[in-house]
């Protein structure tokens, strides 16, 4: 008996009972007296059956993510060990498994001889998500449960099922709707007069015989599902996993499956997946907002716009399962804007995401007005029209004369400042900024932007309101472009300088997605169209020799078919053109400027290294908590690489010494201010410091 687990007996049964809070992870504190309780079950003659449970909210969610890269996550007892354990009691055990029972804890559950799950049961392996493979035993066991192209297929998305999915799969045994334990020990007891053999999963080979007469029907399967594996290790170390559970012994499979966990455990990839997991759950923590701060209620939002993004945000809360009135200033433009919305949400039902009877409850949920009064039951207000200050400020004065007193008046500006837009409203406090992106019924991240007098209160709720309708949300502060796009803004700031001196849009965009972005600077311009930039660059006074000169051909990218690449009959991907290869030789020599051979270190050192010393100046001016924070924008919203952590993480790995050594060569060269190495950067180089070490 000990803190973590206790063991009671009912009628022959011994029921081991553990209570690690909050997830029942499994720690070293949890795994030795969890091993000393199986032995004595075992052990006991009057013990006939075990029944394996968790208290709280859920079974066993896995081994103690905090414990991988220490001396504690090897530790003996190890989960496989106690797997094996489990599996070689010679009377029956039963996991009575419910919450969310997912990797270490299904492969505990896996190492008993059957499971009985709770009807809201989840169940998973979702290691690959943190740049592992299942290592105990779960891509040896689940197949034998499944079969492989089931199991691959879990293993490789990391994707959990519900239990009636788990029951038709084979992973479990039963489904109960209440009283689980209870039922857990009956249909122990009913196993145990049974009297066996109970035969473990590791001697069912009955599901892998069709795999063993047709392989290549398996690789097909493996090679389906980690077709999106961008670069990433871990999919491709499940699928050999699960490809070995078909081919090799038990034991040797285990064995192979062990040696692929400790290296992924130890490599960078998997550092850097670990690190994002406890990012997102660090950026829900808000420094300055305490225990005893309410969330304001919210029942029912009001979009203003009915374009791309309003209408992607619109969807976006219903889909969260909050209702929406939209307005716009036309009918017309209302009609356009549910075209779209009724399109979209049929694309997700001609994939299968969607099911007819939840679109048309969705629909159902939208209300649509041309009426500002409409807007007065709303608690959340949000507005997504033209991105200009005097615009958003009469928008601003038209909410604020109906919204109800306490709603929060939202603004989804990418740039403008939330304080201004704050301060010519009577109710600053309640104004905040909620920065979606597009498309903002699919794109993860939303940048919450707490203006200098947003209430606490205002900030909580829009935090959690980004949880509930499945977005991952940052807090940042009030800068142009906040932390996305001000990084952008650094990251493309010597672009055309690089292409004017040697280098092309392809080498460019190359160096890109080698690093491990889905697609490079200029195939983003194209996809985003070029015009944008344009005519804000005119706005502004500024230019862009190769940017504007390209827009004066009359290419705007890939909706003209030409851009900075050529789309031929309609095709998306882009296709090099010698007319922009011509048109940057001619401007280079119009500008006097010898062409040379860029290397694509260069390129990294002079578009990521300003990024990183972006971000260093955005945590110097607070506008970040954490350098954590930053990662989880640049993964979640810019497309940043998972298996490097995010920019910060990256540049600790990267080595900050060089990272300013480089910043400063390129400052000497060019002047310019994006490479003069920000004062927090150089000191963290310079003591030795990283960005990881950082607290909020
Ligand atoms: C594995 O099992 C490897 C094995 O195959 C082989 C080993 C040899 N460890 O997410 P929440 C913390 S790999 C440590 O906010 P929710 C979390 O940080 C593992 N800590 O709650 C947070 O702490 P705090 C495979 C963990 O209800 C708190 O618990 N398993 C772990 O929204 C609450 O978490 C997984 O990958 C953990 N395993 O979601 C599952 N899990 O309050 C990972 C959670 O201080 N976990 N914490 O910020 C999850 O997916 C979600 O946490 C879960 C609950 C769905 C369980």
């Amino acid at each position: 008996m000990s803190e973590y687990v206790t063991v009671t007996h009912e009628g022959g049964i011994a029921i081991i009972m553990i209570d690690n809070p909050p997830v029942n992870a499994m720690s070293f504190h949890l795994r030795q007296p969890l091993y000393k309780a199986i032995e004595a079950a075992r052990d006991d003659a009057s013990v006939e059956g075990v029944v394996l449970a968790c208290a709280g909210r859920t079974f066993v969610s896995g081994a103690d993510i905090s414990e991988f890269g220490s001396e504690k996550a090897l530790a003996s007892p190890s989960l496989p060990e106690l797997c094996s354990l489990l599996e070689s009691l010679p009377k029956p055990v039963v996991a009575a498994i419910h919450g969310t029972t997912l990797g270490g804890g299904l492969e505990l559950a896996m190492s008993c001889h059957y499971r009985v799950a709770d009807k809201g049961a989840k169940v998973g392996l979702p290691e690959v998500k943190l740049g592992l493979l299942p290592g105990a035993g779960g891509t040896i066991r689940l197949p034998r449960l499944t079969g492989p192209e089931t199991a691959v297929k879990m293993i490789v998305s990391g994707t959990p099922i519900g239990a009636a999915q788990a029951l038709a799969a084979g992973v479990v045994d039963a489904v109960v709707e209440s009283d689980l334990t209870a039922e857990a020990v009956k249909f122990a007891k009913g196993k145990a007069t049974e009297g066996g053999p109970h035969i473990p999963v590791s001697a069912r080979d009955d599901k892998l015989v069709a795999a063993r007469n047709d392989l290549a029907a398996f690789d097909a399967a493996a090679k389906e599902a980690t077709k999106k594996s961008r670069g990433l290790d871990a999919p491709l170390a499940c699928a050999q996993s699960v490809r070995n559970a078909i081919t090799l012994p038990f034991d040797e499979a285990l064995a192979k499956e062990r040696e692929l966990f400790i290296k992924l455990v130890s490599g960078d990839q998997s550092r850097a997946q670990r690190h994002l997991f406890f990012a997102e759950r660090e950026a829900a923590k808000v420094p300055g907002i305490g225990k005893d701060v309410q969330p304001r209620n919210i029942a029912k939002v009001g979009v203003i716009g009915a374009g791309t993004m309003g209408g992607g945000i619109a969807m976006a809360f219903v889909n969260g399962g909050l209702p929406v009135t939209i307005l716009e200033m036309s009918d017309e433009a209302l009609d356009r804007g549910f075209a779209t919305i009724e399109k979209n949400y049929g694309i997700s039902v001609s994939r299968g995401s969607l099911t007819e009877e939840a679109k048309a409850k969705r629909m159902a949920s939208f209300s649509r007005t041309t009426d500002y009064a409409d807007l007065s039951d709303c608690d959340l207000i949000i507005e997504a029209v033209f991105e200009e200050m005097s615009v958003k400020k009469d928008v601003f004065a038209k909410i604020e004369a109906v919204a109800k007193p306490g709603a929060i008046l939202a603004t989804n500006t990418s740039y403008l400042d939330v304080d201004a837009i704050a301060a010519n409203t009577s109710r600053p406090q309640d104004v905040i900024g909620l920065h979606f992106f597009s498309p903002a019924n699919v794109m993860k991240l939303l940048e919450i932007v707490r203006g200098k007098e947003t209430a606490a209160d205002v900030v909580l709720t829009a935090l959690q309101l980004g949880r509930k309708i499945a977005k991952v949300p940052v807090v940042v502060g009030v800068c142009h472009g906040f932390v996305g796009n001000r990084m952008l803004g650094a990251r493309g700031e010597d672009l055309e300088a690089l292409l004017l001196e040697g280098a092309s849009p392809e080498q460019i965009d190359r160096v890109f997605t080698d690093f491990g972005f889905v697609m490079g600077p200029f195939a983003m311009w194209d996809l985003a169209g070029l015009d944008i930039g344009w005519r804000n660059r005119k706005s502004l006074g500024k230019t862009a020799v190769i940017g504007d000169a390209v827009c004066e051909m009359g290419r705007f990218g890939q909706k003209t078919g030409k851009g900075m690449y050529l789309y031929e009959n309609g095709s998306r991907t882009p296709k090099p053109d010698p007319e922009i290869a011509a048109l940057i030789e001619d401007k280079t020599k119009e500008l006097g400027i010898a062409r040379r051979e860029i290397s694509d270190q260069e390129i990294i050192e002079r578009t990521i290294y300003p990024m990183v010393n972006e971000g260093a100046r955005i945590l110097e001016e607070k506008i970040a908590a954490r350098p954590s924070d930053i990662d989880i924008v640049w993964i979640n919203g810019y497309g940043f690489p998972v298996g490097k952590g995010g920019p910060m993480f990256w540049a600790d790995l990267e080595g900050l010494s060089k990272i300013v050594a480089q910043l400063d060569h390129w400052h000497a060269k060019t002047g310019k201010a994006v490479f003069d190495p920000a004062p927090l950067l150089r000191s963290l180089a310079e003591t030795g410091g990283s960005f990881a070490a950082m607290k909020a």
